[in-house]
């Protein structure tokens, strides 16, 4: 069997596994996860399968069409682990790929039991009689909200007086997704796997832009990076924008010319294993930047590592956002681009003209990941383990007539990728250059070669 499945890789899906089944069995709930459904992309063409986040993170498996059932302990019964997946069918796999297999799932997997995914509604029933609760998050694909809604009538309409069965559906959000907050050591080696690719494509990009080039050519150049490097693929859309375009926050045309002068804004990261970055990085087309450029990035990046630095143990997870918010609007007070006081500033929100974007979000197996950001009506507080992204920026319409026509059509954003642990912030994307003086440096030489 080839090392996709070797005893080492899967040990940590086993122990996150463990792990959920004691969440679950202190609150009586089974957890039902089912695999993401192959999306169409147009016509009889699908998009490259990703796997179900959730799905992926508890088995390893990622093939379309199974179903992870964890049954909770109960009446001396220990809490176990039911894999629902594709039978091996050698015709079949000839076409689309091979198949793990229910056979070979228990050993190589390490669930305490496979079957055919084709008896799931069936058998689900007789499994859950002596769960209080289901798990299962509803929402996502109307079909299967449908198959539970009626595995759950079923099991209702049952007259035997003295069976436990659920009569209550939870969200896997506040169960399974809290546990995916906190990072553990495999995860936060291909966490780290995919920021170190990122930078590395961050770099390469800005060594080769070069004025008169469309963003498409660097959008196939940070991609190929990626996935030459064993990524998965982008972890979202890669935005690469010239000048203004950088105003446009999801900006994914990529498709304008460079042009001396302007600023270039990259936000880029991969996915490996499954596992997210999520960096960008602003660097001039030409050489070096203009004085108007350079006075707002210096202030982007002054607020991106005082907020870095206050992304803490035990502070709140919207403590780098007020600390990013602070240092932009005092700058920005500075430089006359807002003319009230400070205070002012902060408390008419007269800033968002500007800054218009929160400067946080988890970041894990999902880009924007799983887990609250609020606990008992408060923000929460950052614990080591935590991943989260640091991302103020400032943007000037370039029709903004209220401001000075040299600030206008500059769209500065710095990003980086920051795990909280017991000794501080720790960048997981160092790498990628930002400090102003360094990214000239590495300009001037890139355009004399
Ligand atoms: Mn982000």
């Amino acid at each position: 069997m080839n090392s996709r499945y070797d005893a080492e890789r899967i040990a940590p899906y086993a122990a996150r596994r463990s792990r959920a089944l004691e969440v679950l069995s202190a609150r009586g709930a089974a957890a039902l996860l089912l695999s993401a459904r192959p999306k169409l992309r147009n016509a009889d063409t699908e998009h490259r399968y990703r796997p179900d986040s959730d799905l992926w993170r508890l088995t390893g498996l990622g093939e379309p069409h199974c179903a992870l059932l964890l049954l909770p302990a109960s009446n001396g019964r220990a809490a176990r682990s039911v894999l629902f997946l594709r039978e091996r069918n050698a015709e079949q796999e000839l076409w689309s790929g091979r198949r793990l297999g229910v056979e070979r799932a228990p050993e190589l997997l390490r669930v305490d039991e496979a079957r055919p995914i084709e008896g799931l509604w069936s058998d689900l029933p007789g499994l859950l009689e002596g769960c209080a609760r289901l798990c299962y998050r509803t929402g996502v694909d109307a079909q299967s909200d449908a198959a539970v809604l009626e595995v759950l009538a079923r099991l209702r309409s049952k007259t035997r007086s003295n069976a436990t069965l659920p009569h209550e559906l939870l969200d896997t959000a506040p169960v399974l997704h809290e546990l995916r907050l906190s990072k553990d050591q495999a995860e936060l080696r291909a966490m780290s796997r995919a920021a170190e690719i990122t930078c590395a494509a961050h770099a390469s990009a800005m060594r080769s832009a070069r004025p008169g080039m469309r963003e498409f050519e660097l959008e196939a150049l940070i991609e190929y990076e990626f996935r030459r490097r064993g990524a998965d693929a982008p972890a979202y859309g890669t935005i690469v924008a010239g000048g203004a375009n950088a105003c446009i926050l999801h900006y994914v045309d990529n498709r304008d010319e460079l042009r001396d002068g302007q600023l270039l804004l990259i936000d880029a990261g991969a996915e490996f294993e499954h596992y997210a970055a999520d960096v960008t990085r602003t660097f001039p087309v030409g050489e070096r930047f203009s004085a108007p450029q350079r006075e707002l990035y210096e202030l982007v990046l002054r607020a991106q590592l005082a907020a870095i630095d206050s992304a803490r143990a035990g502070r709140r997870f919207d403590e780098p956002h007020a600390t990013a918010v602070r240092v932009l609007v005092e700058g920005l007070c500075e430089l006359g681009l807002l003319r009230d006081s400070v205070p002012a500033a902060l408390e008419s929100g007269a800033y968002k003209r500007f800054y218009m974007h929160r400067t946080s979000h988890w970041l894990g197996l999902d880009v924007h990941d799983a887990g609250s950001y609020v606990r008992e009506g408060a923000s929460r507080e950052l614990a080591p383990g935590m991943v989260l992204t640091i991302e103020p920026g400032l943007y000037v319409a370039e029709d903004d007539r209220e401001v000075d026509e040299r600030w206008r059509g500059i769209g500065i954003r710095i990003e980086d990728d920051v795990l909280v642990t017991d000794a501080g912030p720790q960048v997981l994307t160092a790498a990628a250059p930002k400090a102003p003086d360094e990214i000239e440096a590495l300009r001037a030489r890139a355009l004399a070669s």
